[in-house]
């Protein structure tokens, strides 16, 4: 009996540990250059395909990207990567004219 009681003690323990470990999430801000929905989709599309991301989201007026992610999964700079392959320009990196130049009319903020 007192072997279950530690057993069941130990569970507890290990469940409690393991809910500490996911809610050491961090948060960040990106900046990241678009203008319409279609941006607004294909950036945290972007963002949340990179492992360790577990919630991305890009506001339109203020062009800022709020993201929940694991530090010790990921980083901004990975994210920031990431966006800006698919043709959107971040504080941190600028996109590929090429893919740029493929993005649809409704997208290109570059011209202004
Ligand atoms: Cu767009």
């Amino acid at each position: 009996m007192k072997k279950l009681i530690v057993f069941v003690a130990a569970l507890f323990f290990l469940a409690a540990n393991s809910v500490n470990a996911s809610a050491e999430e961090a948060h960040g801000n990106l900046k990241v250059e678009g203008l319409c929905g279609m941006c607004k989709t294909r950036i945290e599309k972007a963002a949340k395909s990179v492992k360790g991301v577990s919630s991305a989201a890009w506001d339109k007026a203020t062009k800022q990207l709020h993201l929940h992610y694991d530090a010790e999964k990921t980083s901004v700079e990975t994210v920031s990567k990431a966006i800006a392959k698919t043709g959107h320009d971040t504080e941190k990196d600028k996109a590929p004219d090429k893919v740029y130049n493929a993005l649809p009319d409704c997208c290109k903020y570059r011209k202004k």
